[in-house]
């Protein structure tokens, strides 16, 4: 269509302005973490299907989830305080299954039930804490330090940019007895319930 009336040139210019204003919002979700590294395409892969390898050694099976895509963090990554249920994050889960396997060769299993992008870190769980007791930073994320293994790329196998919604992840580690913490380290995730401690026995 032709025109060259000045309503149809404040239409393109509003039109523009639209589009502006939807990669600005699309940018300040990515800086709060709403995905990491991952662009707008990967955020959501509804319907993803992966087919998972035989894994060696003791399986864990592990589910994480969130109560829907309107939960995503806030621009600047931070979770507002307040009483349970009552932050902008709301509830998310992480369950590992068993909660104990023996010493050596395992392998987690992820599965994403949740609307938003999610991973799973293996952390060494100190004497006398307990599971979700691990200071948060400003950014809302726990330490990383010690990690024994990651599952976070969608339909393979390690590190990678994070667990789209209805994919799987898997890695394969090697425990000595122990403690072990299971941690969604995104953004708020860990302050939202994601996290389950994992026994290693001898
Ligand atoms: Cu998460």
């Amino acid at each position: 269509m032709r025109t060259n009336r000045p309503r149809g040139l404040w239409l393109a210019v509003g039109a523009v302005a639209a589009l502006v204003l939807g990669i600005a919002t699309t940018l300040l979700l990515a800086a709060g973490g709403g995905f990491r590294g991952g662009g707008p395409a990967t955020w959501r892969g509804a319907g993803v299907q992966c087919s998972v390898p035989a894994l060696k050694g003791h399986a864990v099976e592990v589910t994480v989830g969130d109560m829907g895509p309107g939960m995503v963090s806030r621009p600047n990554g931070r979770v507002p305080n307040g009483g349970s249920g009552g932050h902008g994050m709301g509830v998310m889960s992480l369950r590992a299954t068993p909660s104990s396997v023996p010493a050596g060769v395992v392998s987690l299993q992820v599965a994403n039930e949740g609307a938003l992008l999610h991973e799973v870190v293996v952390l060494p769980l100190p004497t006398g804490q307990a599971a979700g007791e691990r200071p948060a930073g400003g950014d809302g994320r726990v330490e990383e330090g010690g990690t024994l293994g990651e599952a976070s790329r969608s339909c393979g196998e390690g590190a990678g940019e994070g667990i789209a919604p209805g994919a799987m992840a898997w890695t394969t580690v090697s425990l000595p007895p122990g403690r072990y913490e299971l941690v969604c380290n995104f953004p708020g995730h860990y302050l939202a319930g994601m996290h389950a401690e994992l026994d290693v026995t001898r």
